[in-house]
């Protein structure tokens, strides 16, 4: 046999587009989410929520929900003592910090803010003695100011100003809808507890935990098993999740929540939900020069721990692909009685690319040039990382060769002249397009990965996974830096007892800095093993390495050697962000009897840098892809103007659906490898609702064009976009 020939053959995982190794379990109903997790003797625990947005809390008597049948116990604020604060990620020197209460301490600041817990046999009694509670609350009017936090600033302007175009993006706000709603159960273990949780962040979740409830770190393990879908919304920890693990001590039994869908509409963090408006200057070449931005977030009533990202985000890649000489982008904050505002899936992201998108295209417009040509003459060269006019290291990214592939692609002025067609057959019909650049991929994060006795490799990462995948992933990675295979690779991940700490899966960092992290703990252990066995260079394959001309199988190789040369523990630090770009173009119909969008086409070219797997890469494109219409087009959780919570079902929250899907969406890759991190991957999560929501508003506001030139609201509904065609001067 042939050892380098072998080799060769297996050393080539990265880039393979394999089937996901998840898939037989999720798809054969064998998942295990935290709610199909029983242990015995759990008790159930359920919340009595606020149902009014802001009061004091003038009566609280729990004695008759004591009283019922299957109850263990009824909570308020005052049995709880002493706990520590919920933690804020301080990304914004002096911005205000709310931390939550973990019950309403004498007040109440939002709808659906916890008043009492109660612990009991079965759901059903938990839920029978929440209702005999005697709540009174008297209500209070909000009032909030909103607050500067920050302002970025670049840069200076060169030349003139021949002309300004100024543009609204007001987003709505939405829900990072999850199909598992959030739940979390605890169960005593000695004197500390072992905690199944809904999250992203299992480390997180542990510390918060640990100093919210004054326990020791060490006493507590958190466990992320399979997590339905998270974008953003488990990423901070929630009251519900300190009182649950707070009852399991007190009571020394294992206790349960599950929420339910409306509990995720009430208290769950939002997303977006920001105002924003602009200003673009342009030479009378219709060179850029100056951008002014603003953004107010609402932040609702308490700060998660990413309350500032989206906020921050937002200011520091406004001016995005572009060469502006001149930025400034100005930050303001306030408060309000409503769920909190946290990250989801583009955090702030979406905000700056929707902006300045808009923008441009006025611009366009203005100038009397193509909105292709327009973007053209005003690209930063991002073909070398480099400073941006906004202080940040932005990474490679063709940005051109972006513009041009999706020229190519989309037969863009065969598009043109189609459209100017239909329109002149009455049709309402737009194209927009779209370029972005997203910050992805920061930090540190751990790895583990361990020769076993029975010779195959565990690797187990800080980092965790919500559905995307990323075992399939993280195994190519391992099997290519071992050069084995990845069916001899087996994955952990989510759990806290595996590794000394971790961070989790956000930000679209899991490739970039998890996969790092395991690569370079493989490759270390790599170097261990051939250390140990005294060679230079370890000649091996997917079967075991050659040793003076024998070869030993990997169980053979790992019986040789001490248990401590067989375990790498490697913590990785990306010296810089990654950032992926690209580009997308979107063709709308709009009915003009009904309003109706039909999203016709999307086109997207997209830098995800060194892809590990094609077919992954393309599900959370279109995931996200998804998501980014539904911003766009119909997700909008509203309250009423005093607080009241209006969308708190199904019935009046408007997630896509199949139908709501373009007729055809083109993908197309042009990979920059990052020069960010060792694996030169970028991230990939997020870029969905990035790419697609300002491309199809750039769309929207195309089709209408001949009826008004009005910023269109978000979502733009059927109505919204029926009155800006039948009745304009309304909308
Ligand atoms: S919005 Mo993401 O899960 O950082």
């Amino acid at each position: 046999m042939d050892g380098n020939d072998t080799r060769n053959e297996t050393r080539s995982w990265i880039g393979r587009a394999m089937p996901r190794r998840e898939d037989p379990a999720l798809l054969q109903g064998r998942g295990r989410f935290v709610d199909d997790i029983m242990p015995t003797g759990c008790v159930f625990i359920e919340f009595l929520r606020s149902t009014v947005p802001a009061g004091t809390i003038s009566s609280l008597d729990v004695a008759d929900a004591r009283d019922m049948p299957g109850v263990l116990a009824v909570y308020t604020a005052d049995d709880l003592g002493e706990t520590g604060p919920s933690a804020v990620n301080r990304l914004i020197p002096d911005a205000p910090v709310r931390p939550f209460d973990i019950l309403a301490r004498g007040a109440v600041s939002s709808v659906g803010q916890p008043v009492a817990a109660i612990v009991a046999e079965t759901r059903e009694a938990a839920r029978d003695a929440a209702e005999a509670i005697w709540l009174d609350i008297e209500e209070a009017e909000t009032a909030h100011s909103p607050q500067t936090i920050a302002r970025w600033e670049g840069g200076e302007q060169q030349t003139e100003t021949a002309f300004e175009v100024a543009a609204h993006v007001d987003h709505a706000r939405v829900a990072p809808f999850a199909l598992e709603p959030r739940a979390c159960l605890a169960e005593p273990v000695g004197h500390g507890l072992r905690v199944w949780m809904s999250t992203q962040t299992p480390f997180r979740g542990r510390d918060d935990l640990a100093r919210i409830l004054g326990i020791d770190a060490d006493l507590i393990q958190v466990i992320a098993p399979d997590v339905g879908g998270a974008f953003g919304g488990k990423a901070s920890i929630f009251p519900e999740d300190v009182m649950t693990a707070f009852a399991a001590r007190a009571l020394g039994r294992p206790v349960k929540w599950t929420a339910t869908r409306s509990d995720e509409f009430m208290a769950a963090t939002q997303g977006r939900g920001a105002a924003s408006s602009g200003v673009l200057g342009c030479d009378e070449t219709g060179r850029f020069t100056r951008l002014a931005g603003q953004f107010r977030f609402d932040l609702g009533s308490w700060t998660p721990y990413s309350a500032y990202a989206p906020a921050r985000n937002a200011g520091r890649i406004l001016p995005g692909p572009y060469d502006v000489p001149a930025v400034t982008a100005d930050l303001d904050v306030c408060f309000s009685a409503t769920a909190p505002m946290n990250i989801y899936r583009g955090a702030g992201r979406p905000e700056a690319a929707m902006l300045i998108e808009r923008l441009v295209d006025k611009a366009a417009n203005a100038a009397g040039l193509d909105p292709l040509d327009i973007r053209r003459r005003n690209l930063r060269d991002g073909r070398t990382p480099g400073t941006a006019v906004t202080r940040e290291w932005i990474d490679t990214g063709d940005y051109a060769a972006l513009l041009d592939a999706l020229e190519n692609r989309a037969d863009y002025a065969r598009k043109r002249a189609v459209q100017a067609e239909r329109r002149a057959a009455g049709e309402v019909v737009g194209i927009g397009i779209a370029l972005y650049i997203e910050p992805c991929g920061q930090g540190w994060e751990t790895a583990q990965v361990t020769l076993r006795p029975d010779g195959a490799f565990a690797a187990q990462t800080g980092s965790s996974a919500q559905g995307q995948g990323r075992q399939t992933a993280w195994a190519q990675i391992v099997a290519d830096a071992l050069g084995v295979r990845p069916d001899r690779v087996t994955i952990g991940e989510g759990d806290t007892a595996d590794l000394p700490n971790g961070i989790g899966a956000l930000a679209s960092r899991s490739t970039a800095i998890g996969g790092s992290a395991m690569m370079r703990a493989a490759e270390k252990l790599r170097g261990q093993i051939a250390t140990a066995l005294g060679v230079d260079h370890l000649e091996s394959d997917h079967t075991g390495v050659w040793l003076d001309g024998a070869h030993l199988r990997w169980d053979e190789v790992a019986e040789r050697l001490p248990a401590e040369t067989r375990v790498v523990v490697e913590t990785f630090t990306a010296p810089h962000e990654a950032w992926a770009s690209g580009a997308a173009l979107a063709q709308v119909a709009i009915d003009p009897d009904t309003g109706r969008t039909t999203v016709e086409e999307i086109t997207w070219i997209d830098d995800a840098g060194r892809v590990v797997n094609q077919m992954l890469v393309e599900g959370q494109l279109l995931g996200g892809l998804a998501q980014g219409l539904g911003c766009v087009l119909s997700e909008r959780v509203a309250y009423d103007p005093d607080g009241q919570l209006l969308t708190g079902s199904l019935m009046d929250y408007a997630v896509p659906r199949a139908k709501d899907m373009p007729r055809a969406i083109l993908l197309d890759k042009l990979p920059t490898p990052s020069a960010a991190n060792p694996l030169g991957a970028k991230g990939v999560g997020e870029a969905g609702c990035i790419a697609v929501p300002p491309a199809v508003l750039n769309a929207l506001q195309d089709a209408i064009l001949p009826f008004t030139d009005q910023d269109l609201p978000l979502p733009a509904t059927p109505e919204i976009l029926w009155r800006a065609i039948n009745s304009p001067k309304e909308a």
